[in-house]
C-alpha cells in the first residue's frame, strides 16, 4: 500500500509522462470517463428511491433487449461527456445500432470510444453490482471523421480499456497495457483514489463463474470442462467454488481478484454466443491479459479477432491462464464440429471485413 494519495487523474497523468510523444488526449479521454462513472454511479445509488430512474425504459436495443431507464441515462451521459472534446472521431455503443457520429465541428480526434454503458443492468432493480465497460482504439483510417473501420479492430489493438464497477463501493479499473490499476470512489470528496496498484490475477484460483441452468444447451466439451472444474472429471482436483452474479463485470471483477473463470459459452442453438466482441470482450480480454490471465473464445486469443461486424458476439472464457487454457483444450479434444463451423465464421468475416 502507498503512503501517498494518488488521484486517478494524477496516476494516469505520471503513466503517460513515460511517453514523450503523448499529446494528453488520452489522459484526458480517460479523465472524461472517469467522469462520466461518478455521474452514472450517483444515479445508480438512488435507483431504490427514484422511480424515474428505476424499472424498464420501455425501449429495447438493437438485440431485442429490453432497456432500463438507467441504460438509457448511462449511454447518454457517456455520449454528451465526449462527443465535443475533439478527442473523438467515433463512438459505438452497445445501446445504438450504428456507430455514433460525432458533430462533424468536433468529430476529428485521434481515438474511437466503445462501451457497454450499464454491463448486468437487469440486476438493477434488485441492487446487485453492475458497471460500465469502455475500450478506446486508435484511429487507423485516413479521412477526418471515424468510419466504421477504425471501429472494426482487433482487440491486440486497443490503446487502453477499463471498466467502472457500480457495487458496495465504485471502482474503476484501467490499464493502457502497462499494468492494470484499480481506484476506488471516496464519495466524500467525489475523488477515484488508487487502492488496488499493478493487479496480477493471483494463482491458484479459487472460482468458476457461469450460468449451470444453461448446461442443456452446451456442447459436450463445456460440459465436460465444468465437470473438471467441479473436480468430478479428470485428475480429481478439489472442486473450484462457484460464484456466478449474472452481471458479468461483477463477476470478472470477483475473479480478477481473487482468481477463477468466467465463461459464457457458445449454444447449440447460439453457436456464437451472448456476450459482445466489441463492447464486452476485447476489453475485458485485455484487462485480463495486462493482469496475467487471458481471454479466449474457446478457440485462441479473442484479441487475434478480426471483427467483421459492429454487434458481432463471441463464445468468452475468460481469467487465470490456466483455467482458460484448460477450458480450450476440453473444447478442442470433444467439439471438433463446432470448432470447424466456428472457425470458418471468424475466417470467413476477417475477409469480409
Ligand atoms: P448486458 O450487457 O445486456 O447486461 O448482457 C451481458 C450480461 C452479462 O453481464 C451477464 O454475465 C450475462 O449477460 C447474463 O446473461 P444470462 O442471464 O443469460 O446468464
Ligand atoms: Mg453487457
Amino acid at each position: 500500500m502507498s503512503s501517498k494519495i494518488v488521484t486517478i487523474e494524477r496516476h494516469i497523468f505520471e503513466k503517460q509522462k513515460r511517453f514523450p510523444q503523448a499529446t494528453g488526449e488520452l489522459t484526458a479521454l480517460l479523465y472524461d470517463l472517469a467522469l462520466a462513472g461518478k455521474m452514472i454511479a450517483a444515479e445508480t445509488r438512488r435507483a431504490g428511491l427514484n422511480s424515474s430512474i428505476q424499472g424498464a425504459a420501455g425501449t429495447t436495443n438493437i438485440y431485442g433487449e429490453d432497456q432500463q431507464k438507467l441504460d438509457v441515462y448511462a449511454d447518454s451521459m457517456i455520449f454528451k461527456l465526449n462527443d465535443h472534446t475533439n478527442r473523438l472521431c467515433a463512438m459505438a455503443s452497445e445501446e445504438h445500432e450504428d456507430i455514433l457520429q460525432i458533430p462533424a465541428h468536433y468529430g476529428k480526434g485521434n481515438y474511437v470510444l466503445l462501451f457497454d454503458p450499464l454491463d448486468g443492468s437487469s440486476n438493477i432493480d434488485v441492487n446487485v453490482s453492475v458497471g460500465t465497460i469502455f475500450a478506446i482504439h486508435r484511429k487507423i483510417t485516413k479521412g477526418e471523421t471515424g468510419t466504421l473501420a477504425d471501429v472494426l479492430q482487433p482487440g491486440k489493438r486497443l490503446v487502453a480499456a477499463g471498466y467502472m464497477i457500480y457495487g458496495s463501493s465504485t471502482m474503476m479499473i484501467y490499464t493502457t497495457g502497462d499494468g492494470v490499476h484499480g481506484f476506488t470512489l471516496d464519495p466524500s470528496v467525489g475523488e477515484f483514489l488508487l487502492s488496488h496498484d499493478d493487479i496480477r490475477i493471483p494463482e491458484p484460483p479459487k472460482f468458476y463463474s457461469c450460468n449451470q441452468g444453461y448446461e442443456k444447451q452446451w456442447t459436450y466439451g463445456v460440459r465436460r470442462y465444468t465437470k473438471w472444474l467441479q473436480g468430478i472429471d479428470g485428475e480429481g482436483h478439489a472442486p473450484y467454488s462457484a460464484r456466478y452474479i449474472g452481471s458479468m463485470i461483477a463477476d470478472f471483477h470477483r475473479n480478477l481478484l481473487q482468481g477463477g473463470v468466467y465463461y459464457y459459452p457458445h449454444e447449440m442453438s447460439k453457436p456464437q454466443g451472448k456476450i459482445r466482441l466489441l463492447m464486452e470482450a476485447q476489453a475485458l480480454a485485455f484487462i485480463a491479459q495486462n493482469a496475467g490471465g487471458y481471454g479466449s473464445d474457446g478457440i485462441g486469443n479473442i484479441l487475434d479477432v478480426q471483427p467483421h461486424k459492429l454487434h458481432q458476439r463471441t463464445p468468452l472464457f475468460i481469467g487465470n491462464r490456466s483455467l482458460v487454457e484448460r477450458a480450450e483444450h476440453f473444447i478442442r479434444q470433444h467439439d471438433q464440429a463446432w470448432v470447424d463451423e466456428y472457425r470458418a465464421y471468424r475466417e470467413q468475416a476477417a475477409v469480409e471485413a
